[in-house]
C-alpha cells in the first residue's frame, strides 16, 4: 500500500505504535493501562516483540512488513520507536498533515510534567551507558528509590509506577529527536564524534539532536574538554574536565578527583580504568550532585565500580597474553579511546576490528593504527578500516579472527576486539559478539 492510496476508509486507531522492539512493546503496554488501545506496525516480517504482543494483548492489531498509510494518516498520536528515522516516508506523510509523531521518551516525560523534576539525563557518543549505571549505583548507595532506564536497556515507560524517587535515563540521538518536555534536575552531553552516519547527513544534524536536551533541563554539565559538548545557548551550566576546574565545576588537581575546592578521591583509587573513564566519573558525579546525592556515595561506587561487560573488558589471560572484549567500542572515538588508553602499553597491541560502520569515515583511527602490531579485520567494512593499515589481514570471522590473533601474539602482549562499527552485520547485537570472542578464546584453552 502506497502513501497515496488512501481512499479505503479502514477501521480507525487514535494512537498508532511504530514498530515493535522492545519500544514498542512498553508504548502498548502503557496506552492499554490507560484505557487506549492502539494500532502497532512493523515493517520487519517477524518483529520480535509479536509473540509476546499475542500473548499479552490479543486485541491488538499488528500490522508487518511495512506502514500502511491508510490508518497513519487517520491517527491523533504516532508513537515511533527510535530505530525508525522520522524521514521514512509514511511518516513524513503523516508530519506534513500535522499529526503528532512522538518517542516513547516523551510519553515518560509527559507523565511526570507535574511532578517536581526528577529526572537525570545523559547523551553523547560514548560513556553513556557507563555514566547512567555509575549515577544510577550512586543513587543507591545513597538510599535513594532509582529508576535507570532509556537507551541502556530498560524502556524508560517500564520505570512508571514503582514509587521511583529518582530517574536516570540514557538518551541516543533517536530518542531525542521525539522528545521535548523531559524536565531534567541536570543533563549532560558527555562528548560528540561522529556515529550513526546512516541516519544523519553531517555530524552537526547528529550533534543537534544531542543539544536538544539542554532545552529540557535546570542544569546543564558539559565536557570542557569537549567543546562540541557545550550547550548551544548560555544558560544554568557547569562543567567537568581532567584538568583544574573554576568554581562550582569538577576536575583534577594534584592527582585528585574535585568539585570547586573540594577534593573528593585520588585518581588512583578510581576503580574504572583508563583516562576517559576518569572523566565519566567526573560527569557521574556532577549528575549525582545535583540530585542531592551524598558525596560519600559517590566516592565509595567510583572507588568499587570497575566497569560494565563489553566495554574494555579483560576476558582471558592465557600464555601471558592478555585478551581484552571492547566489543561495544561501536564508532570510531570509542576504539580511539580504547587505542589511546593503550599508547604506553609495553607489549604489541593486536587489534580486531570491523562491522556495519554506519557510513563512518573511518580515517581518524589511522594515526593511532601506529600503535597496533597487528589489525585483523572482519564484517562488512572490514576493508574499509583494512586499508589504513598496510599488511591488514581480512578474516570471514570471529573463530578465524581469533586463531590468527593466537598465532602472532606473543607474552606481554594485548589482543584487543575494539571493532568501531556496530556488530548488526554480523550479530543480533553487540552483547552477542563479545560473548562470540570470548567463546573463541575459551576454546584456545583447549587447544594448549
Ligand atoms: N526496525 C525496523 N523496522 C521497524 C522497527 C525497527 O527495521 O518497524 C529495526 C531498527 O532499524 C533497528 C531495530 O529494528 O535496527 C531495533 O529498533 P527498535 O526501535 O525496535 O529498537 P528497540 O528494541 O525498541 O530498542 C530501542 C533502542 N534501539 C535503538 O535505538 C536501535 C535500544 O538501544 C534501547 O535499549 C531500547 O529502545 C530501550 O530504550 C540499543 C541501541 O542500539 C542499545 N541504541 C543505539 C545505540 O546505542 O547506538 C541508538
Ligand atoms: P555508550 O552507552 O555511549 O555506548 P558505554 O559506556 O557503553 O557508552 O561505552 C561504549 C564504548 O565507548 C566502550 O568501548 C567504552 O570503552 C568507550 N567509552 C566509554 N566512555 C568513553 C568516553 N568518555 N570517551 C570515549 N570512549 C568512551
Amino acid at each position: 500500500m502506497s502513501c497515496t492510496d488512501v481512499a479505503v476508509q479502514p477501521k480507525t486507531y487514535s494512537h498508532i505504535v511504530l514498530g515493535l522492539g522492545a519500544t514498542g512493546l512498553s508504548v502498548v503496554r502503557y496506552l492499554c493501562a490507560r484505557g487506549i488501545v492502539p494500532m502497532v506496525m512493523d515493517s520487519r516480517s517477524n518483529p520480535p516483540g509479536s509473540a509476546q504482543l499475542a500473548e499479552e494483548f490479543p486485541d491488538v492489531m499488528l500490522h508487518t512488513g511495512g506502514f500502511d498509510c491508510r490508518y497513519l494518516v487517520q491517527a491523533q498520536q504516532i508513537i515511533i520507536s527510535p530505530g525508525i528515522a522520522l524521514s521514512t516516508p509514511e511518516v513524513r506523510v503523516a508530519l506534513d498533515m500535522e499529526i503528532e509523531v512522538i518517542g516513547d521518551i516523551e510519553l515518560f516525560a509527559r507523565e511526570l510534567k507535574d511532578a517536581a523534576p526528577n529526572v537525570l539525563g545523559i547523551t553523547g557518543s560514548n560513556g553513556k551507558s557507563t555514566v547512567t549505571t555509575l549515577v544510577g549505583m550512586m543513587a543507591e548507595a545513597d538510599g535513594k528509590a532509582i529508576g535507570v532506564g532509556g537507551n541502556i536497556g530498560t524502556p524508560a515507560l517500564d520505570l512508571l509506577g514503582q514509587g521511583k524517587e529518582l530517574y536516570v535515563l540514557e538518551l541516543s540521538s533517536f530518542q531525542l529527536e521525539t522528545t521535548r518536555s523531559l524536565n531534567c534536575i541536570a543533563a549532560t552531553c558527555l562528548n560528540i564524534s561522529e556515529d550513526h552516519m546512516d541516519r544523519y547527513t553531517d555530524l552537526n544534524g547528529y550533534r543537534e539532536a544531542k543539544m536538544t536536551l539542554y532545552q529540557q533541563t535546570h542544569l546543564s554539565i558539559y565536557n570542557r574538554d569537549d567543546e562540541l559538548s557545550k550547550p548551544f545557548e548560555p544558560g544554568n551550566l557547569i562543567s567537568f574536565g581532567l584538568n583544574e576546574p573554576d568554581g562550582d565545576d569538577w576536575g583534577l588537581r594534584d592527582g585528585m578527583l574535585v568539585h570547586g575546592d573540594s577534593e573528593l578521591m585520588s585518581i588512583g583509587d578510581v576503580a574504572l580504568i583508563g583516562r576517559h573513564n576518569i572523566a565519566n566519573v567526573l560527569a557521574a558525579m556532577a549528575l549525582a550532585d545535583a540530585a542531592g546525592i551524598s558525596k560519600d556515595a559517590m566516592v565509595k561506587v567510583a572507588s568499587s565500580f570497575s566497569g560494565l561487560r563489553h566495554r574494555c573488558e579483560r576476558v582471558a589471560r592465557r600464555n601471558s597474553v592478555t585478551w581484552v572484549n571492547d566489543s561495544k567500542a561501536t564508532n570510531v572515538g570509542a576504539t580511539a579511546a580504547a587505542l589511546s588508553g593503550l599508547e604506553d602499553y609495553p607489549g604489541k597491541v593486536i587489534l580486531i576490528a570491523g562491522g556495519d560502520g554506519k557510513g563512518a569515515d573511518f580515517s581518524a583511527l589511522k594515526p593511532l593504527l601506529e600503535k597496533v602490531s597487528t589489525l585483523i579485520t572482519l564484517g562488512r567494512d572490514g576493508d574499509k578500516i583494512a586499508a589504513l593499515k598496510d599488511g591488514a589481514m581480512p578474516v570471514k570471522d570471529m573463530a578465524e579472527a581469533v586463531a590468527k590473533a593466537a598465532e602472532v601474539a606473543e607474552a606481554g602482549d594485548i589482543v584487543l576486539l575494539s571493532p568501531a562499527c556496530a556488530s548488526l552485520d554480523m550479530y543480533p547485537n553487540f552483547m552477542a559478539r563479545g560473548d562470540d570472542f570470548r567463546a573463541q578464546v575459551e576454546l584456545l584453552n583447549g587447544q594448549g
